[in-house]
């Protein structure tokens, strides 16, 4: 067992693991998804808490959370300066105390399945396992548009020369070792939708175990990502990391 697990069963209020989960005007989305992550803790085998990290939502994102959550399982709503969806992941990873520490999106996109076989990576020596909807073995349900499609094709082109052979940075689900976790997020800056490429590649550099955790995606109604504005900042994240990253 390794030594923080055994630190970490002195101190039992640190749930295993916690799961950041960045929240933009999600009323409509998170009410469900936390409802369904309180239904699985209720029978997975290690402590969940959660850390939502809400900056600026105008609706009503934390009362959906704690309506849904009913006082089931420890929730802390982290406020963010930065807009982003990469400042708010980071923001909780930060805030974070777990051994195990994840992030997954609010519209539940890939299924609380994929928890299980994720934790077991970590537990048999994985540092960071990266939810994959295009390697082996995944599925991968798109209704984008076309517009939206050929912007992750190139997306995909241009991070290509950071990430090794990572089949999707994209994926909105990784889990890590929660130290391991904690050091990347220190070394990354990127606020927008492109911050995984960054957080893959300082991994990688750092020499962590990286494995990818093939799941079934399914796509959800409702995205925050405005394909203009997001699309924009997530290209100019990436021509920024051309500058201060190395290849993987
Ligand atoms: N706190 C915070 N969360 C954000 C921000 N932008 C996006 N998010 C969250 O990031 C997660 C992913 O956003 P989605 O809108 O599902 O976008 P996506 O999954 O990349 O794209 P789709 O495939 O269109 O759903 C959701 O939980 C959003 O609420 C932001 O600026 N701040
Ligand atoms: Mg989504």
């Amino acid at each position: 067992v390794p030594s923080y697990l055994l630190t970490h069963r002195a101190y039992p209020s640190v749930p295993e693991l916690e799961l950041v989960i960045p929240a933009l005007n999600e009323e409509g989305r998170i009410e469900r998804t936390i409802a369904a992550i309180c239904e699985w803790a209720s029978e997975a085998t290690c402590s969940v808490g959660l850390i939502v990290v809400d900056n600026g939502s105008a609706d009503a994102t934390t009362e959906c959370v704690d309506r849904a959550n009913a006082g089931r399982l420890p929730v802390e709503i982290v406020g963010c300066r930065v807009r982003g969806k990469g400042a708010a992941v980071r923001a909780g990873v930060k805030h974070s105390n777990a051994p195990y520490v994840g992030f997954c999106d609010a519209d539940l996109a890939t299924p609380l399945s994929a928890i299980t076989p994720a934790l077991d990576l970590l537990h048999q020596g994985w540092d960071v396992v990266l939810g994959s909807r295009l390697c082996p073995g995944a599925t991968y349900a798109v209704s984008q548009t076309l517009v939206r499609r050929s912007g992750s094709w190139c997306f995909r082109r241009i991070a290509r020369r950071y990430v090794g052979s990572v089949t999707d940075t994209q994926c909105g689900f990784k889990l890590f070792v929660g130290d391991a976790a904690r050091t990347i997020f220190t070394e990354t800056e990127l606020t927008s939708f492109a911050f995984d490429v960054e957080v893959v590649n300082v991994a990688l550099r750092r020499g962590y175990r990286v494995v990818e955790l093939p799941v079934d995606w399914s796509d959800q109604e409702g995205s925050t990502f405005r394909p203009l504005r997001d699309g924009i900042s997530s290209f100019r994240d990436l021509a920024q990391l051309r500058r201060t990253l190395e290849p993987a």
